[in-house]
């Protein structure tokens, strides 16, 4: 399969006929080439996005929600297609595309088609100086949303949603390693009469297609989810420019067990928030800390339930877990299994990787746990992003909350009580821009979602996406 570009309507070979092999991480085999497109194609597609921005930015909210709605429907319609492609590309068990990746990607975009109908601004009443002013919110123009590998298309469209929702014009990359997808939706924009231009979908590295529109001058806002370390680089380079910027980057979010939780509940969901899409997710709780008093019931009902779990070829009804996105990847969380172990790490269950039979060279790996002797070890302080998580018991809430806060990232937290008045303590306390309590994971797509410290800067979802990707302008008038 040959990805092309998607600009103006049109998909497109890259100008410099520059091609990148793209992999499938269930059978390690090459099946497709996508553009690794240069600056040349950036600027074409801005040179349309520009145009197009006139008009799009001008369209009716009634016109742009019924058109993004209609994408959103098309989606529904095509899922079985959708939910196969990302599970080719990116190795997560075609169940779970079908469940959540490509239901969410289709969501996206009928939430913000709706919240665009319900958006409003502000208005100051200047008592005493016959003043009025109001804010106008003004489409940016041409934004960037550069997108990564883990939930593709999920991503993707949760940032191009409320970027196109706002009026803007977009310029989007989706991860090299699983670009299909957004591929395909090149085909139902068009469907679904998204004007010519206002989307374009352009392919290929990081360090090339997404440096090139990280650069572009007139590209006046970016939206990234990603590496920390990418993040940080893109903020060198957008600063300078004065580029509006949203990056939401990744964690390493502490799972805080208490003895008086509601027990099989918390241990289901915790299974979940350790190895859900392979633990590839930016919100798994991969450091565990449990109540001392529990800690050895649950060192063993956990390990039970995890051993439970199936490693297999992501499109067999039965697996849990499939294949981990790439090759280097699977090295990277396999060496952090050593690291691990010479910090004095104990591995209680996995640590390998996994023969499937027939797809001998896919990239599978057993689900981990990693029983740490503390929170300083590096296994506990860096974000591994994959089927690894450790654990550790606690004595007492003021040492776990040190524990938990003790680590440069601060996207989510969970915490698993039932005692309120230590919900509401510890809540205030935990550094993080998420905290669920007695779940993981719940969305609710109006609420502010992004991270602090090395998570990130700036909210993502509801009025918080429109307002990022709008223009605030004050108007006084005196009367
Ligand atoms: O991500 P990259 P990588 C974490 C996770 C993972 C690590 C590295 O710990 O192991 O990051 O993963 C584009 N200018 N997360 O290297 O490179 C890239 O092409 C502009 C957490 O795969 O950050 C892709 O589209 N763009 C995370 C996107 O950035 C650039 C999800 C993300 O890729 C670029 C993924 C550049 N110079 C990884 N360099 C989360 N927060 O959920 C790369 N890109």
């Amino acid at each position: 399969m040959k990805i092309k570009n998607f600009i103006n309507g049109k998909f497109e070979n890259p100008i410099s006929n520059d091609w990148i092999d793209n992999c499938c991480p269930a059978n390690g085999e090459v099946y497709g080439q996508i553009p690794n497109s240069s600056k040349a194609d950036v600027e074409k597609a801005y040179q349309n996005a520009q145009y197009a921005f006139e008009v799009w930015s001008k369209t009716t909210l009634e016109e742009r929600s019924r058109i993004l709605i209609k994408i959103s429907e098309l989606l529904e319609t095509n899922l079985d297609r959708f939910a196969e492609a990302e599970s080719k590309d990116n190795g997560k068990p075609l169940s779970l595309a079908k469940a959540i990746d490509i239901p969410r990607a289709a969501s996206n975009f009928r939430f913000f088609g709706n919240a665009i109908t319900q958006f409003s601004s502000e208005s100051h009443e200047s008592v005493g100086q016959n003043a009025i002013n109001y804010t106008l919110r003004q489409p940016i123009g041409v934004v960037g949303c550069i997108s990564p590998w883990n939930l593709p298309l999920y991503l993707f469209t949760w940032k191009i949603a409320p970027a196109l929702a706002a009026g803007n014009c977009v310029i989007a990359k989706p991860s090299e390693v699983t670009p299909t997808t957004a591929y395909l939706l090149g085909e139902i924009c068009n469907e679904a009469r998204l004007p010519k231009g206002v989307l374009s979908i352009i392919h290929g590295l990081g360090n090339t297609t997404g440096q090139a529109i990280v650069e572009h001058p007139e590209i006046k806002a970016i939206s990234f989810t990603g590496g920390t370390q990418t993040g940080a680089h893109i903020a060198k380079i957008a600063a300078p420019m004065f580029k509006k910027l949203s990056l939401e980057l990744g964690g390493k979010n502490p799972n805080i067990i208490f003895s008086d939780c509601d027990y099989e509940d918390m241990l289901d969901t915790t299974v979940r928030s350790s190895f859900s899409n392979q633990g590839q997710i930016c919100l798994c709780g991969s450091r565990i800390f449990v109540e001392a008093s529990i800690y050895d019931k649950f060192k063993s009902d956990f390990i039970k339930k995890v051993k439970q779990l199936r490693v297999g070829h992501p499109s067999d009804s039965k697996t849990d877990i499939g294949a981990i996105v790439s090759k280097p990847h699977l090295e990277k969380v396999l060496n952090y299994v050593d690291i691990a172990k010479a910090e004095g790490g104990k591995v209680l269950c996995g640590g390998n990787k996994v023969s499937i039979d027939g797809y001998e060279n896919g990239y599978y790996m057993e689900p981990t746990i990693i029983e740490v002797p503390n929170n300083g070890g590096r296994i506990n302080q860096e974000e591994v992003f994959g089927p690894v998580v450790t654990i550790m018991p606690f004595k007492t809430e003021k040492e776990v909350l040190e524990m938990a806060n003790n680590v440069k990232y601060g996207l989510s937290s969970t915490l698993w009580t039932n005692d309120l008045k230590r919900t509401m303590r510890m809540n205030q306390k935990l550094q993080c821009g998420i905290v669920w309590v007695n779940t993981w994971m719940l969305r609710d797509l109006r609420t502010p979602f992004g991270g602090t410290k090395a998570s990130g800067i700036g909210r993502e979802g509801g009025f918080e996406a429109l307002r990022f990707f709008t223009e605030p302008k004050n108007v006084c008038i005196k009367y």
